[in-house]
């Protein structure tokens, strides 16, 4: 895996190109990117080594893809056309199901493997990516039988190498449980922080009064619609769901505050309580 090729040098994709140069000097990271800008800012912090384009890509051993979902879909085929057959293509999209779909039947289908690191912060480009983002971190693969086992052995060994933790699962079922344990958390934290500037004028007020608590769950507000929209569109039926769960939850609350059951608003706050067993 001497070329590596970085479509995407965000978050992402910079952090990675940063893990995999640390381990292995004598690869050489190509990047890629719709924005010259971005490109010039990747080299400029040393994410990359070099500014490439997509029609270089036949030359490369790896190609990575760490840009918004619906761009994924739009490109992943014609990367696959392009690579040499001996590459491996991995994507680091939030959602699995459409792009795992776009190259079912694609003839290159075995040099492509689908991941979905549980990495990242609420900022976003170049300048957002950090040393040994993913150590400890969840890195869950999908449909990881269409991979030729040589390519998956490579990339197994990538993701050993930056620290990550590897889980099985099929795209359907992926799609499932993260519109629950992630991209419901993005929608909720966007709308907390809507329904407090919609009322709180006075930004000093919010900025002064403002403990650990509402800072630690506006947190993911400051995330990129750039990022999300897409991914919200992609996984619209799945997040349509948790977003029915999280109402029905949130109009119990209130009406069990109406009818002043605090017996009930108790207990619901214990059992929630649970989730210190789970996280931490
Ligand atoms: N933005 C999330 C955070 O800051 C991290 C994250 C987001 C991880 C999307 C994965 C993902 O698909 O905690």
């Amino acid at each position: 895996m001497k070329n590596i090729y970085i479509i995407g040098v965000g978050l992402i994709g910079g952090s990675l190109a940063i893990d995999i140069k640390k381990n292995d000097p004598n690869v050489v990271i190509h990047g890629i990117s719709r924005k010259e800008t971005t490109l010039n800012e990747a080299l400029a912090l040393n994410l990359i080594d070099k500014k490439a384009t997509l029609d270089d890509v036949d030359k490369a051993d790896l190609v990575i893809i760490s840009i918004p979902v619906d761009a994924t879909v739009k490109l992943l085929p014609t990367v696959l056309d392009k690579i040499q057959d001996s590459a491996l293509v991995i994507d680091a999209g939030s959602t699995k199901s459409e792009i795992c779909k776009v190259v079912e039947n694609h003839p290159k289908r075995r040099n492509f493997l689908a991941m979905h690191p549980i990495a990242g912060t609420e900022y976003s480009g170049p300048s957002a990516a950090i040393s040994g983002l993913f150590v400890g971190k969840t890195n869950i693969i999908c449909e990881v039988e269409k991979t030729t086992f040589k390519l998956q052995e490579k990339a197994l060994k990538i993701f050993e190498k930056i620290g990550m933790r590897i889980r099985y699962m099929n795209p359907e079922a992926h799609d499932k449980h993260i519109a629950y344990v992630s991209h419901l958390s993005h929608i909720s934290s966007f709308m907390l922080g809507k329904t407090v500037i919609d009322k709180e004028k006075n930004e000093r007020d919010i900025f002064d009064m403002a403990g650990s608590g509402f800072a630690s769950t506006v947190r993911l507000a400051k995330s990129s619609p750039e990022m999300w929209t897409p991914i919200f569109k992609q996984n619209k039926e799945n997040v349509i769901e948790t977003l029915e769960e999280y109402i029905n939850n949130l109009t119990q609350f209130k009406e069990l505050m109406k009818q002043d059951d605090f017996e009930a608003i108790f207990n619901e706050m214990k059992n929630t309580n649970h989730i210190k067993d789970i996280l931490n």
